[in-house]
C-alpha cells in the first residue's frame, strides 16, 4: 500500500535540504526499528550540518542502550517544546498510528512539515504534509536504508549509520524468521556487514541481554498461557498485579506475543495487557496462516498481516477476553482464511 501523498527520495532530498532545523521522533515505546531509524537518518543529517534532535516520547529500551551512547536520543519533556516549534521539518518514523506518538502530538507547530516515513499502513495519513510509506518493507529502517544509500551515492555506510539499521532490521524480521522476510532484507543485511557490522555482536546485544524483570515477568506468562481451538490459540494476560510483583514496566513487555507463537501447533498468539485508566492493549502474532490485522482492525487497531495490534478504551481484562476469543471463533470455526 502507498498513499496519495507519498513522496519519493528526490523530494525528500529537497525538503532536507531546505531545513536547518530537523525533529526526528518514533512511536511510544519505541522498538529497535523505530529507533535504528532515527538513529541512522539522525547520524546523516548530523553529517549534513544540520540542527538535528531525536525526541520520542518514552524513555529509550535498556535493550537499546548500547546504541545510545552518544546520548543523541532524548526523552520529551516541556523543556522540549521550544525548540520542537521551532523545527522546520519533523520526520515521523515507524508510526502507525499518529495516536502512538503520545504527549507530543499537539506541538508540530503550522510552519514546521512533517513527513511520516514507515511501513504500517497510515489510517490518517492526513495528517502529515508528506509521507514515505510503503507496507511492503519489512521495516522502517529498511525505507530509511534505501533513502540513505541514494542520498550517499551508493557509498558504504558508515558504523554509526550502518549498526542502526541492521538493528531495526533484525528487531522487525526477528533475524530474518518472520513472514515479511525478502531477498532485499537479505541484500541490505549483507550490504550492512560488509560496512562493517558484526552480527554476532548487534545480535548479542539486542537478544542476549535479557533483563531479570524480563525474564521473571516471562515465568507468570508462561504459567498462565491459556489455549483455545485445538491449541492453535494462545492468549495470555499481563495484568499491574504481575507487573508490579516482577518490578517489570510496560517497556519489558516487549516480544512476549512473538515468544508465545512460536509454540508447536500455535497458529495465533495474543497478549492481553492491562494499560493504566481502564485501558487494555492487545498484540497479535500470526505464523502465517491467518492473519490477524483485520482482527486488530475489529479493535479500531491495525498493523501488519502476521503481526498487529489494538487498544481498548474503558474494558478490563476479562471484557477483553472474551471479546478476543469471540473473534477468534469466527478465524478459527468461521470461513476459511484467504491468508
Ligand atoms: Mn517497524
Amino acid at each position: 500500500m502507498k498513499t496519495s501523498n507519498n513522496i519519493s527520495q528526490a523530494i525528500l532530498d529537497r525538503q532536507i535540504l531546505e531545513a536547518s532545523t530537523i525533529l526526528l521522533t518514533s512511536h511510544i515505546n519505541p522498538d529497535g526499528d523505530g529507533i535504528g531509524s532515527e538513529l541512522a537518518l539522525y547520524y546523516h543529517l548530523s553529517e549534513m550540518g544540520k540542527d538535528c534532535r531525536i525526541i520520542n516520547t518514552s524513555k529509550t529500551p535498556e535493550v537499546y542502550s548500547f546504541l545510545n551512547e552518544n546520548k543523541v536520543i532524548e526523552t520529551y519533556s516541556v523543556d522540549h517544546d521550544e525548540w520542537i516549534k521551532k523545527a522546520a521539518l519533523v520526520i515521523i518514523l515507524d508510526i502507525g498510528d499518529i495516536s502512538r506518538i503520545g504527549e507530543m502530538r499537539n506541538l508540530f507547530s503550522n510552519k514546521s512539515i512533517s513527513i511520516c516515513i514507515d511501513h504500517h499502513p497510515a489510517r490518517d495519513e492526513k495528517v502529515y504534509t508528506y509521507t514515505m510509506i510503503n507496507t511492503e518493507e519489512p521495516s522502517t529502517g529498511s525505507i530509511v536504508y534505501k533513502y540513505l544509500i541514494h542520498a550517499r551515492n551508493n557509498k558504504k555506510l558508515p558504523l554509526n549509520i550502518a549498526v542502526p539499521l541492521y538493528v531495526a532490521l533484525i528487531t522487525d524480521t526477528g533475524s530474518f524468521r518472520y513472514s515479511n522476510t525478502n531477498s532485499e532484507a537479505h541484500h541490505m543485511a549483507a550490504h550492512l556487514i560488509e560496512s562493517g557490522v558484526k552480527p554476532n555482536e548487534i545480535q548479542n546485544y539486542v537478544y542476549e541481554s535479557r533483563p531479570m524483570v524480563q525474564v521473571k515477568l516471562l515465568g507468570k506468562i508462561i504459567d498462565g498461557l491459556q489455549f483455545q481451538f485445538e491449541k492453535q490459540f494462545v492468549w495470555f494476560i499481563v495484568n499491574s498485579k504481575m507487573m508490579s510483583e516482577c518490578g517489570a514496566s510496560h517497556k519489558d513487555i516487549d516480544g512476549f506475543t512473538d515468544f508465545a507463537r512460536t509454540i508447536q501447533g500455535v497458529e495465533i498468539s495474543c497478549m492481553i495487557l492491562e494499560l493504566p485508566d481502564n485501558n487494555i492493549r492487545l498484540n497479535f502474532r500470526s505464523k502465517g496462516k491467518y492473519s490477524v490485522n483485520d482482527i486488530a482492525g475489529k479493535f479500531k487497531g491495525g498493523g501488519h498481516p502476521f503481526a498487529a495490534g489494538a487498544v481498548i478504551e474503558n474494558c478490563d481484562v476479562t471484557d477483553a477476553e472474551n471479546l478476543v476469543l469471540e473473534e477468534m471463533k469466527s478465524k478459527f470455526c468461521g470461513s476459511s482464511d484467504v491468508n
